[in-house]
């Protein structure tokens, strides 16, 4: 059984990753942007007393030298510690992006978060480092929508969930020249459209909030950030639906060793996800919709996190201020 005392622990994780970064951000290298939250993201977990697993991270392990998939994490694992381990951890898999919208933080642009969601084993898909169709809903919307219904049906339903007028939903939409036709077909439908360089994850979980101001996120992204927005979905009671975009041999191989032999499959919230015990955590690292960004103020950092679980079901915003233990900080309302 996940403890859900673990939430708090894995805060601390991206609050530290997020910490990390945001101590970088505007400096206009995304590569340091994401070394940083991830080394940092790294020391952090293995303090948490789990026997983890990556399931998603950044990448294979011959190409990333940290948090790749399979790596083993947590306290179980701690290099620091000697001997044998006298305490049964609980084993989970862990997906994480460190940070999420790498040259948003890189341009001090909003929205980029440090992310991560945790489940039992086999709770979280092992999905392939592949393209995937989404459309992600809040709860109001979820049983009206479907992939393979026209962007027009699909604001439509979701105008009629929401008991407004076309023109009053707003649809976060990355802004790829691949969206064109996606943009132009929403555009014609009288809906507005955010356009954003980055960050698809933290646009789908804005659309799962009620009050966010955005009603529906479309169009094509990273299918490891698919996962964890299916993870935030079920603790928020939204949906994505999503398919993976499999053009070529090679992408079909690279289902296959994921134990994906289905390349049409229509994914929700609960195949991405299906783990029966979720925990998701994000720090803002730039100021966002849900999240302000990470605050330095001379001997403090002040962060905005999320941490949410679905069993037992809680969602908590979390405003944590940071203080050096050497200094007389004074704490602000
Ligand atoms: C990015 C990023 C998204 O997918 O779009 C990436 O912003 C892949 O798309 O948040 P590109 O290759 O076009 O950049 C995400 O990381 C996740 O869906």
């Amino acid at each position: 059984m996940l403890d859900s005392n673990l939430s708090l622990e894995f805060l601390r994780v991206v609050e530290q990753a997020a910490i990390a970064c945001a101590r970088t951000m505007g400096q206009g290298d995304r590569h340091k942007s994401d070394q940083v939250a991830v080394e940092a993201m790294r020391r952090v977990m293995d303090t948490v007393p789990i026997d983890g697993t990556i399931v998603i991270g950044e990448g294979e392990r011959d190409e990333a030298p940290m948090l790749y998939i399979g790596e083993k994490v947590g306290m179980m694992h701690a290099k620091n510690i000697q001997g044998p381990r006298l305490v049964d951890f609980e084993a989970v898999d862990i997906a994480v992006d460190p940070l999420e919208g790498t040259n948003l933080c890189a341009t001090g642009a909003a929205n980029a978060i440090a992310v991560l969601a945790v489940s039992e084993k086999g709770g979280l898909l092992h999905a392939p480092d592949l393209y995937m169709e989404k459309l992600v809903v809040g709860p109001s919307s979820k049983n009206a929508v479907s992939l393979d219904a026209t962007p027009r049906e699909n604001l439509q339903a979701i105008a009629r969930c929401l008991g407004r007028d076309l023109e009053d939903l707003v649809v976060t939409v990355l802004d790829r020249e691949r969206h064109e036709a996606l943009i132009a077909e929403i555009r014609a439908t009288g809906a507005r459209i955010r356009l954003i360089g980055d960050g698809d994850l933290s646009a789908g979980i804005a659309a799962a909030v009620v009050g966010s101001g955005v009603h529906a996120v479309m169009g094509t992204g990273g299918a490891p950030e698919g996962v964890l927005t299916a993870a935030a979905m079920r603790c928020l009671h939204g949906e994505i639906f999503a398919r993976l975009v499999v053009k070529t041999p090679e992408h079909e191989a690279r289902c296959r060793a994921m134990g994906i032999s289905d390349f049409t499959r229509v994914y929700r919230s609960h195949d991405l996800a299906p783990g029966k015990r979720i925990i998701f955590a994000a720090t803002g690292v730039t100021d966002g919709t849900l999240m302000r960004g990470v605050r330095f103020f001379g001997d403090g950092t002040r962060t905005s996190s999320v941490i949410m679980q679905n069993d037992p079901h809680l969602v908590r915003f979390i405003d944590s201020i940071h203080v050096d233990g050497t200094k007389d900080v004074k704490i602000r309302f």
